[in-house]
């Protein structure tokens, strides 16, 4: 299909149909095909009005799914009329169409949402009653910085903290996070510096965990070498709602999975959208288990001389005596755990493991001869099974069956973690180096609010120094809603909040009212990405990266402004408006940022090509291979790990072990073994709370992100997944109201009864906008109310799949 888009990024299409466009050479047939315009069904209306001037604008959508999609804005006197995507090329696999998803194709409805702030405002009642006053610009600033100078010079720039937030992660000037990515960052270390945070929502638990194993990050092979692989085993991984984009990570996976045709295994306690017929076995599994599955498989493959010894002597420490580390004690290696000659005396047989994770032991038997016979296997995990209790030593687990089966740096096999993507390097915005060393988890913030002097290396995971020396007085909160909605136990945090003499200051940066904005004494209204121009990238892409010149559709609505703008402004009234800008307009820094890309990278378009084309896809006939150079050579291309191989013992965790402070129920490991976790199904609390909640990223939100736009709610529903025979002990039918509770809250919605979910087990997906009434039950069915505070041991990040609560019915369907 010809597509005027390719020719001309903003088209100008007047209501009788002229083209007043850059470059174009447009047929009309394109224009039938391509665009459905509205004056073409009014032709009378066309005739008698004034003309309208019409536009496309590529623009993007940049929030946190993981995928990053082209916007093509139909803007007509100013106003954006209907969102289009990318449907330029002939869509062939490897240069396919970056197709949005519902939530990003309803973009209009966030910049046009009734929620949006206005004009810059300072609360007036409580915080968190969301009692404000409309100030001036010049206000804002000012008591922004007045109050900034005077915490800095009362307790210093460790007082300052960058909270979490991902609402503009695909961004480049307009980036949320990592904090030291963000302007605001930029602007705090120019004046002194800020409390950084180490971690994320996402990967906590497996970035802490794998690290050890592999060496920083842990990459995997990308998608688009499933193509390859003899067996396709996805743990917790569930593409097809947290890769939705029809040009992204899902449609890799479909894809390369069907040209090789291997047998695929979905190990989740949810039936996912990626299973959906699309599967050959799905295995369900109980939450927090993961790791005793793998025992049993190894059991399976380590008895039955199924494993690739070869492979464990040359690449691997610590899956025999042979290769375990002098400084470990006898028996601590793998082989003797699974065995039973370990510390803990307990053989791991697939009887042991199925009693653990409610999986039926034929089945383990058959999933361990099936590795074991189908080498290289594909073997990849989602994040949802590490973001609970347990989930550094579960990720690590997982990793075993890609040592076990040699199916490391080669293609067509994995390492067990997450897939990887290739990348097409780009410049970002210069950063400025932080004068303050000191990071806390991002998870803890809460608690360096009100018992920062607690907190140590040892006992809480500070990095950088041996204690927190101050508390947190002022947030920064851009583009985030982790203040509330994202952060765990809701209620504790409104209760920190609340006291506005412990953290003094809350500026927000969003374009909505959120829960999170509720909490500001400052809100500064921002741009949405349709108001300005920006690089869009870092969308996972497989082996067909891409990035998007995202130009501005629309003029800026009502008093909002651009966060370079903002950061411009208090740059200035803290003297450092020079170092801040360098001379430049937002503008002439998106310029900038491209000319030196372009100096690595002169293969890439101009960029007034780019203005032109609006998306750049670049096609590579490889897959991602991790540690390719490592399998080949291991001696010339060691891993960035202790030893430089792949670390089964870790002598490091067994150090961490011995020094760091934990409770009873916590345990780091330097074997990837299997304990129960605390809020797991062994946790004596089950005979008060007996289901086990677990999360799921949900395809009608990105997190909180789109969550009021009511056509998405409507197309998919929020509803609580209970098994049927969980809702018939408790009188449950599909569609009933139910309340869902534990000591932390309440949380009121209806009731999805369906087989697709374990018995025993409820999910709820997380994002939807908290809704409390007077009584403190929230209406959303807003998970957070029900997660807990309490960090995982290693990591001390959230464990917000682990939770552990009682439902009962309380009003009929
Ligand atoms: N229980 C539970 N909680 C979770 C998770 C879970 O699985 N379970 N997942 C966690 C994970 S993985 C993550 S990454 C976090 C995500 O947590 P957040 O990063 O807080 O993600 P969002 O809720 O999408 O919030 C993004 C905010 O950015 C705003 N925003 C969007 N576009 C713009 C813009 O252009 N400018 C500005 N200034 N603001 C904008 C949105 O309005 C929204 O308020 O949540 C975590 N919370
Ligand atoms: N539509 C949509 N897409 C998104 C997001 C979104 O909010 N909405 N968020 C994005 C972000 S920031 C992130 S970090 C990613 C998150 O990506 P993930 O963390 O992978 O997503 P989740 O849905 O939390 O978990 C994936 C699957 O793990 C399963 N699971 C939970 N516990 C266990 C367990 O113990 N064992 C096993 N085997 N499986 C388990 C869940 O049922 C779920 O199907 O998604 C991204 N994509
Ligand atoms: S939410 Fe994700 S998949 Fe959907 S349009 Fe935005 S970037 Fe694309
Ligand atoms: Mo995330």
């Amino acid at each position: 299909m010809t597509n005027i888009i390719e020719e001309s990024g903003v088209l100008n299409i007047t209501r009788r149909g002229f083209i007043k466009a850059s470059s174009a050479v447009v047929s009309t047939a394109a224009l039938a095909s391509g665009i459905s315009l509205p004056f073409r069904s009014n032709p009378v209306a066309a005739a008698v009005s004034d003309q309208v001037d019409e536009k496309v604008v590529w623009s993007a959508c940049t929030v946190n799914c993981g995928s990053r999609c082209p916007l093509r804005m139909h803007v007509q006197n100013g106003e954006i009329k209907y969102v289009e995507t990318d449907n330029i090329g002939n869509d062939e696999y490897g240069d396919h169409q970056i197709r949005a998803c519902l939530r990003g194709r309803s973009m209009r409805r966030r910049v046009y949402n009734p929620d949006r702030l206005k004009y810059p405002m300072k609360r007036v009642g409580n915080r968190g009653e969301g009692k404000f006053k409309r100030i001036t610009w010049e206000e804002a600033y000012d008591e922004v910085t007045g109050t900034m100078q005077r915490l800095i010079k009362d307790y210093g720039n460790d007082s300052i903290y960058l909270n979490y937030g991902t609402g503009t992660l695909g961004g480049t000037v307009t980036k949320s996070w990592p904090p030291k990515a963000t302007l605001i960052a930029r602007l705090m270390n120019l004046c002194g510096g800020y409390l950084n945070h180490y971690g994320d929502y996402s990967t906590a638990q497996i970035s802490a965990g794998l690290n050890y194993t592999y060496g920083g990050w842990a990459y995997n092979n990308s998608f688009s070498d499933l193509e390859n692989t003899k067996l396709n085993i996805q743990f917790g991984n569930n593409p097809a709602e947290t890769r939705m984009s029809g040009g992204g990570l899902i449609h890799h996976y479909i894809v390369s999975k069907n040209r090789s045709n291997a047998k695929t295994i979905i190990i989740d306690p949810r039936y996912t959208d990626t299973a959906g017929g699309r599967e050959d076995q799905w295995i369900p599994i109980r939450p927090s288990t993961d790791a005793a599955l793998v025992a049993g498989l190894a059991h399976v493959m380590i008895t039955e001389d199924l494993v690739d010894q070869a492979f464990l002597d040359k690449y691997c420490v610590g899956y025999d005596q042979k290769t375990l580390p002098a400084s470990a004690p006898k028996n601590a290696d793998y082989k003797s755990y699974i065995l039973g000659q370990g510390d803990d005396g307990i053989e791991k047989t697939p009887n042991w493991a199925s009693k653990i994770t409610g999986i039926p032991v034929d089945t383990i038997i058959k999933l361990g001869r099936e590795m074991g016979t189908n080498r290289p296997c594909a073997i990849h995990q989602g994040w949802g099974l590490q973001r609970s209790a347990n989930g550094e030593l579960a990720c690590r687990a997982i990793a075993m069956l890609s040592m076990l089966t040699g199916s490391v740096g080669v293609s067509g096999g994995s390492t067990g973690a997450r897939e990887s993507d290739i990348n097409i390097p780009f410049v970002r915005f210069p950063q400025v180096d932080n004068p303050i060393q000191t990071s806390i988890s991002m998870f803890l913030w809460t608690d360096a609010i009100h018992r920062h002097h607690e907190m140590t290396d040892k006992t809480d995971g500070v990095r950088g120094a041996e204690r927190l020396q101050n508390p947190i007085k002022m947030i920064w909160n851009y583009a985030g809603n982790c203040l509330i909605n994202q952060h765990s136990d809701i209620n504790r945090t409104r209760e920190i909040l609340q006291d506005d003499k412990a953290c003094e200051m809350i500026v927000v940066i969003d374009n909505h009212m959120t829960s999170s904005a509720k909490y500001a004494d400052i809100i500064l209204p921002d741009l949405t990405t349709s108001e300005q121009d920006d690089w869009c990238m870092d969308g996972k892409a497989a082996n067909m990266p891409y990035f998007i010149y995202a130009q501005k559709a629309i003029e800026p609505q009502f008093e909002a402004k651009s966060i370079y703008e903002m950061c411009s402004q208090l740059a200035k009234r803290m003297g450092v408006e020079q170092a801040f800008t360098e001379g430049r307009t937002q503008e002439q820094w998106i310029e900038h940022l491209y000319a030196e890309t372009r100096k690595q990278d002169p293969s890439l378009p101009t960029f007034e090509k780019m203005k032109e084309i609006g998306i750049y896809k670049r096609k590579y006939d490889h897959h991602y291979i991790a540690y390719e150079a490592f399998r080949k050579d291991p001696d010339a291309n060691p891993l960035n790990t202790q030893s430089g191989k792949i670390e089964i013992y870790s002598e490091q965790l067994a150090e961490i072990a011995k020094t760091w402070k934990l409770k009873e129920d916590e345990v780091i490991h330097p074997l990837p073994i299997y304990v129960d976790s605390f809020e797991g199904h062994k946790d004596p609390l089950t005979s008060k709370y007996p289901l086990q909640l677990t999360g799921f990223h949900f395809k009608a939100r990105c997190h909180s992100t789109y969550g009021n736009v009511a056509e998405l709610k409507a197309a998919a529903r929020q509803e609580v997944w209970i098994n049927p025979i969980d809702a018939k002990e408790r009188g449950i039918e599909h569609g009933d109201m139910v309340s869902i509770y534990n000591d932390r809250g309440e949380v009121r919605i209806a009731a999805k009864v369906t087989p697709r979910i374990l018995p025993r087990v409820v999910a709820l997906g997380e994002g939807a906008w908290y809704a409390p009434d007077g009584q403190k039950v929230d209406h959303a069915g807003s998970i957070n109310v029900l997660t807990t505070q309490r960090p995982s041991p290693l990591a001390k990040g959230n464990p917000q799949h682990s939770n552990l609560v009682q439902i009962k019915a309380v009003q009929k369907a």
